[in-house]
């Protein structure tokens, strides 16, 4: 969805200023000596709509799921190893809600300090694997919710690409193509870079989330073996409630 916004958003700027040159025949006669203006406003956009669509899609009854402290648990193979050489089901079970995630790493954060990885700024520092071991991590995050939530959006930064489970169902995908199917050193669609690194990204889950326990569950992919970072950063769940709940 993004990257159709984005593209129609840079379409329709440059759609835009050709009109503009149309009606404004004195402008057009100083533009069109650089017939590339349209172009360079198309890209000056990109940044300015890719925030606007990060706001836009949530709507303003949301609710923040998440709790204020979050216990969360992860995995992450410093030794490049693949955790399916050890559990073959790894990969289908990591994210199911009975996994056994008694030999993860836990800890405990606020609802504003969720960020792991290691390369870049984090509150969870993970220890950076040799060049050429830097392969994918697994998190998980138990929560309750006390009502029904009709739509559900995931909020993270995230470098460089990741899969969302809830309740051991898939729920959505950043920077990874849909027909990949989980696994170790996935490849993502291209590496994240730059602002890219820091730009809060919006999925719509799948489903609501109904009242009860829930596991969210990521598994995070770098884009190669030798990158200097991996991360996620900012994770928050929103919520809008249904329309009859409002009023709680
Ligand atoms: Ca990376």
């Amino acid at each position: 969805m993004e990257r159709i916004a984005l593209q129609r958003g840079a379409s329709e700027a440059r759609q835009l200023v050709n009109e503009i040159l149309a009606t404004e025949p004195a402008q057009a006669v100083a533009y069109r000596a650089d017939l590339q203006k349209s172009e360079s406003l198309a890209n000056w956009l990109r940044p300015h709509l890719l925030k606007l669509i990060a706001q836009i899609g949530i709507p303003d009854n949301k609710v923040r799921i998440l709790e204020d402290k979050q216990p969360w648990v992860y995995l992450h193979p410093i030794d490049g190893k693949d955790p399916a050489q050890d559990d073959g089901e790894f990969h289908l079970s990591f994210c199911k809600t009975s996994y056994d995630v008694a030999e993860w790493e836990q800890v405990n954060v606020s609802k504003d300090d969720a960020s792991f990885g290691y390369g870049d700024p984090v509150h969870v520092e993970w220890e950076t694997p040799p060049e050429g071991q830097r392969g994918s991590a697994y998190l998980r995050h138990e929560f309750t919710v006390d009502r029904s939530f009709e739509e559900v959006w995931l909020q993270m930064q995230c470098d460089d690409g990741a899969i969302i489970y809830v309740d051991g169902k898939e729920a959505g995908r950043y920077n990874i193509l849909p027909e990949e199917a989980e696994r170790y050193r996935m490849p993502v669609k291209g590496g994240i870079y730059d602002n890219g690194e820091t730009t809060t990204r919006t999925i719509k889950l799948q489903d609501g989330i109904a009242p009860g326990r829930h596991v969210l569950a990521i598994s995070l992919h770098n884009h190669t073996t030798t990158s200097s970072d991996l991360r996620l950063a900012d994770v928050r769940l929103y919520g809008a409630p249904l329309e009859a709940e409002e009023e709680r």
